[in-house]
């Protein structure tokens, strides 16, 4: 950043990420995944070369949209002027391809790819192609509404859609250094500069969907222009000062003229728009939106040493953390807004979890970390990474989730409208597709997750992820282990600079009552300080070693008893992994069973290769009780307790599910 910049040391935490290379058997099949079959996947859905199966929109949407040959590549066409069709899909769309290339970028830096490098090239130079003479892009204006250019921003969308762009130029143009991403990226942003700000003429409000924010921070700390950030610091600061914008200029382009009708009379706080974001005191609305604004918050607060606005971060950090998350890291408890509700309210076969909200989780705590050494901030990340993302996509890479449960019966799920929105089987794609590349694009830059660098050098190991590292400073680390199965993790550190590195490894709280830490070959007692444990590291050190023994016994977990939807059950955990039993598994119905809440022993633990991919599988002493017979009567007398049995309850990891036949699944187990 320039000298105008208010917290220049903060400032350059992405510019001190090292070089990565993942060997982490885990996370290099995911990656591996993503680059062989993720991507080419979605390319050919993206490009209406496949036709794919939909289910009923989650959002409601209208049917219309449900077309199953994808028009995303087709509509920059046609707004390139290369193609003569009407626009079809989600007014968004454009954003669908903007994640798929921004994962492509990551891909590359993991395995050069002279194909996909081609075809990433050339949607460059299409979207350059597409993109209006003073920057704006967005082909649903641009084909369909292009009289109501910024007209609606409550619904449009224009904001995120370029957000979305943006994010995928930076990531674009530093793995290939193609600078015509750059450039249309900087167009884009001086379009939004000229119509947005405090001038008479200009618009005064943000976009109804957060994005535009997180994505002018990353532009601003790539390119080190201060003014991006200043604008992204605007766009934080306008919402919600006028809480009648959205309904001003809804009514100044034409009250019904919707491109959404369900959400303009969705509450302000859909919107996180119902007063000033230094107001807000709960996150509330709909999920991804809050995860985008927070995410924007932590880094443009960062960026520009704006205490108020970290304040705010650390806030709505809490409001989810401490009470609106569920055990695997989802948010959202109703799908009506795709929402949070109130505090505690953690419903778990009527909830949302939607795959980008635990992305976009993923992507707050990220930038929490960059601005707070705080262990909670990794521990929410570990959580996110391993079970409410993964679950997201079948183990093929082909089918995806929108909606994660942590409970679903086939039966409910076709049985009533309430559970419409949850599927006991991942779809092909969506006609609101936001979630699939969003997941393509944070496993293909996990390498971004594992360390992160503190203004005074400290380098924070948060995430256990086997992989070598090289630092600009000089520094390599290379991490070792077979986490999340196993729970020895080492570090071999080389410095070669002349000074000492202050090295901080993460203790999860799941093990911070027992775990040992060596250091150099013996066994330290380091300080814990905020969740991370600190050795230094001496200048011109070779091979230094630190290796972390963590507690992988399996563990029963309660919930805190003000969630009603838990009293009375427990969920098996292990390591960072939470379990879950499915119907394939165990005879249903899951509702049935009840364990005790003492753990399992060794003996209820262990890896099977050739299962899902080569996952632990916990077994558990259940007692099952007989389902009464069909058509037997409703209502018994509570001392007829029925007929019950001793059972072996299995449990695999709950980002595998579904994965087989189509069943019953459970998270939560009534304890007996
Ligand atoms: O509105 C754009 C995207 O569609 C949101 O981020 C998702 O939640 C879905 O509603
Ligand atoms: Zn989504």
């Amino acid at each position: 950043m320039n000298a105008t910049n208010a917290n220049p040391e903060g400032a350059g935490t992405e510019a001190r990420l090292p070089d990565v290379e993942i060997t982490s058997a885990f996370w290099r099949r995911y990656i591996d995944l993503v680059i062989d079959k993720v991507l080419p996947y979605q390319w050919s859905v993206l490009n209406g070369e496949r036709e794919v199966d939909l289910p009923p929109d989650p959002g409601g949407n209208p049917v219309d949209a449900y077309d199953k040959l994808n028009h995303s590549i087709r509509n920059l066409r046609v707004a390139a002027g290369e193609e003569d069709a009407p626009f079809r899909g989600m007014p968004f769309q454009d954003s669908d391809v903007y994640k798929w290339l921004e994962a492509v970028a990551y891909a590359l830096h993991h395995r050069s790819d002279p194909e996909l490098r081609r075809l990433a090239d050339g949607v460059v130079d299409l979207i350059a192609r597409a993109q209006r003479e003073d920057g704006y892009l967005d082909t649903f204006f641009q084909i369909k509404e292009h009289d109501r250019v910024f007209k609606r921003i409550q619904q449009s969308h224009e904001l995120y859609v370029m957000g979305h762009y943006i994010e995928a130029a930076v990531a674009y143009w530093q793995a290939t250094g193609n600078e015509k991403a750059l450039g249309v990226a900087k167009r884009m942003a001086a379009c939004i500069e000229e119509n947005f700000g405090d001038g008479e003429t200009q618009i005064h409000g943000a976009d109804g969907h957060p994005e535009i924010e997180l994505a002018l921070a990353c532009l601003a700390e790539a390119t080190g222009e201060e003014r991006y950030a200043a604008m992204g610091r605007w766009f934080l600061n306008v919402r919600g000062q006028d809480p009648d914008f959205y309904d001003e200029q809804n009514r100044a382009d034409g009250w019904d003229r919707d491109f959404f009708a369900v959400i303009r009379d969705f509450p302000r706080t859909y919107y996180q728009a119902a007063e000033p974001i230094a107001d807000q005191r709960d996150a509330d609305g709909h999920a991804v939106r809050v995860t985008y604004l927070c995410t924007g918050l932590a880094h443009i607060a960062r960026l520009t040493g704006d205490a108020s606005l970290a304040e705010s971060a650390e806030r709505l950090w809490d409001s989810i953390v401490r009470r609106r998350m569920y055990i695997t890291g989802q948010i959202g408890s109703t799908h009506v807004g795709e929402s949070f509700t109130y505090d505690y309210d953690l419903p778990n076969d009527t909830m949302y979890g939607e795959t980008c909200a635990s992305v976009g989780m993923s992507f707050f705590a990220r930038q929490m970390l960059a601005m707070k050494a705080r262990g909670e901030y990794g521990d929410v990340l570990e959580k996110e990474l391993f079970n409410g993302t993964l679950a997201g996509m079948s183990l093929d890479g082909t089918h995806f989730y929108y909606v994660n449960p942590l409970e679903a019966d086939p039966a409910a799920c076709k049985g009533t409208p309430d559970k419409g929105h949850v599927l006991t089987h991942r779809a092909g794609w969506f006609a609101c597709a936001c979630c699939p590349a969003n997941l393509a694009r944070l496993i293909t830059s996990i390498d971004r997750y594992i360390y992160t660098v503190m203004a005074d050098g400290t380098i924070l190991a948060h995430q256990f992820i086997a992989s070598k590292a090289v630092f600009p400073s000089g520094v390599r680390i290379e991490q070792a282990g077979d986490y999340p199965w196993d729970g020895v993790i080492t570090w071999r550190v080389d410095n070669p600079t002349d000074r000492a590195v202050r090295f901080g490894v993460r203790i999860p709280a799941w093990s911070a009552d027992s775990f040992e830490l060596h250091v150099d070959g013996g066994q330290a007692r380091p300080d814990v300080v905020d969740g991370f444990a600190y050795v230094e590291v001496p200048a011109g050190g070779e091979g230094f070693e630190v290796r972390l023994d963590l507690n992988m016994a399996v563990r029963l977990v309660r919930s805190s008893n003000r969630v009603r939807e838990d009293a009375g059950k427990v969920a098996v955990m292990r390591g960072p992994l939470v379990y879950c039993a499915e119907e394939c598994d165990n005879a249903g119905p899951l509702w049935l069973y009840s364990v005790s809440g003492a753990a399992p022993t060794e003996a209820g633990y262990r890896f099977e290769p050739d299962l899902l991919g080569g996952v632990g599988v916990v077994t558990k002493v259940a007692i099952r009780a007989q389902e009464d017979p069909k058509d037997g009567p409703l209502y018994l007398s509570a001392e007829d307790r029925g007929i019950s049995e001793l059972v072996e309850l299995r449990m695999v990891p709950y980002y595998t599910w579904a994965n087989r036949d189509d069943g019953q699944m459970t998270v939560w187990l009534n304890r007996s």
